[in-house]
């Protein structure tokens, strides 16, 4: 079954673009041990989910491409065309000529009643050209106005018009210390909006991503492609095709599905984070060898701790002890708060994968009491190695990771409400001060349920 992804503002059209680079990088790469069989499957489950074939034998990405200026969108097709692996279909994007001045108001309620009859009009030639449509993935930032904003609109009228197909928002967050001054006003609008539509939100934090890339990749001078390409190394992580369960022969058939019924149990839990391990430049990769059982420690630990890489994890923090009464929670403040969570997908790739044991993650004590274990731990395997990576594990967790940063965003957003600072830039594009009341209260609704797990 095939996903079309929707690139929507700036990052998510530079996202986007290192995504499918990595999904066809990835194919282009070494495999490690898996048969000619095992090869060729995994290239067509790849191809049918994100690539259609076009002009000449280039795969074509089953994408659509909108922002609000045409840079980018410019800049995205031309990168695809020359790399010779793949490319966009140059009819599939939509692109006007002012952007929307990081206002979400604007995109919301300006350009997404305008130009939504266009937008949907090239999903649904997308959609025709599908055999079978598992879903959309969206990809955005939520602290711009296009992306944020006019992507929260698209997501409301995807639902509509697809009520039976899945949709996965993969949302970049922004840096703490962001470039736009009503980054938290935007970022709580999205997040309130997606969460009424959505199935799941997939979330990137940039100020994770950019100490990935100077701590784990040596890299000195940090731009947004590096970021992107951290982004797009983990997203290929999990979506490459991989066996759903241990005695599988067949990739699985509905990527986005079986992804949502790992990790998604109950509607009003739906943040997810991913972390992946190893993660390193090219030059260590070569000198590096790893064994499973020393990976997954990490990864489990990475999980309970909430750390995003392996440098700097806090060893100290432990699962309560079965039979204990269960210490008071230290507030969400505190650096060696437990990770409780809802559910976890591990995919592992590579070498001798068949054998590794996975017990560390079905302790009940990683997850919240009213999930069984069992079914909380889902895991994906393949023995087809991962952008030239032996071996390698991935973990998209549903679990109280991003409590911290939502209640942040929630807590600056609301004291810049609260003195009516900026309200004028929304009120004036239709967007009211009951309107933010609304979502307020929407993500203090997300962030107590998961407080209280
Ligand atoms: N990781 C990453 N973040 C980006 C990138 N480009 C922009 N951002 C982040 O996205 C936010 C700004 O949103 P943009 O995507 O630039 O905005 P837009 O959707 O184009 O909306 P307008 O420009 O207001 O029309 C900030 O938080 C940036 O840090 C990128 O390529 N990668
Ligand atoms: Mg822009």
């Amino acid at each position: 079954m095939s996903v079309i992804t929707i690139q929507l503002g700036q990052c998510g059209n530079q996202v986007g673009r290192e995504v499918f680079g990595a999904l066809c990088g990835d194919l282009r790469g070494a495999h490690g041990l898996c048969s000619r069989r095992e090869e060729d499957a995994y290239r067509a489950a790849c191809g049918e989910r994100f690539f259609r074939e076009g002009e000449a034998g280039v795969p074509t990405a089953r994408a659509v491409l909108v922002d609000m200026e045409p840079k980018v969108i410019g800049q995205s097709l031309s990168m695809a065309s020359r790399s010779g692996s793949w490319t966009y279909d140059h009819k599939s994007h939509f692109c006007q000529k002012q952007g929307s001045g990081n206002n979400w108001a604007k995109g919301y309620a300006i350009h997404g009643p305008k130009h939504e009859e266009a937008i949907m009009n090239l999903v649904r030639k997308e959609v025709e050209k599908c055999d079978r449509l598992s879903g959309f993935l969206t990809v955005m930032s939520m602290a711009g106005g296009t992306g944020s904003g006019l992507g929260a609109f698209v997501t409301a009228s995807l639902r509509d018009t697809y009520p039976a197909s899945f949709l996965l928002n993969h949302v970049v967050w922004p840096y703490g210390t962001g470039e736009v001054i009503v980054q938290n006003y935007n970022s709580v609008l999205t997040l309130s909006h997606l969460y009424q539509s959505s199935d799941a939100l997939l979330i990137h934090e940039n100020d994770a991503m950019h100490k990935i890339c100077a701590q784990l990749m040596n890299i000195k001078q940090i731009s947004f492609r590096d970021v992107n390409q951290v982004i797009a190394h983990q997203l290929g992580s999990i979506f490459q095709p991989a066996y759903t369960s241990g005695g599988a022969t067949q990739y699985s058939r509905s990527p986005l599905g079986d992804f949502m019924e790992a990790l998604v149990p109950h509607p009003e839990f739906k943040m997810l984070g991913l972390r992946n391990i190893p993660q390193m430049s090219e030059n260590s990769l070569a000198y590096s060898t790893f064994v499973w059982p020393g990976l997954l420690k990490h990864l489990r630990q990475m999980l309970i701790a909430n750390a995003k890489m392996e440098e700097g994890i806090d060893w100290r923090v432990r699962p309560p002890i079965p039979g204990l009464p269960v210490p008071e929670k230290p507030s969400p403040n505190s650096r060696a708060r437990f990770n409780t969570s809802i559910a976890n997908l591990v995919t592992l790739r590579g070498k001798d994968v068949h054998g590794v044991d996975l017990g560390g993650f079905q302790e009940p004590a990683l997850y919240t009491s009213w999930r069984n274990a069992q079914d909380a731990l889902t895991v994906w395997k393949t023995p087809r190695a991962f952008n030239g990576y032996e071996k390698s594990a991935s973990l998209v967790s549903n679990s109280q990771c991003l409590v911290k940063p939502l209640d942040t965003v929630v807590g600056r957003a609301w004291k810049m409400f609260a003195s009516k600072a900026y309200i004028h830039q929304y009120t004036n594009f239709g967007i009211e001060e009951d309107d933010f009341l609304d979502c307020f209260t929407t993500l203090e609704q997300v962030i107590a349920s998961y407080a209280s797990l």
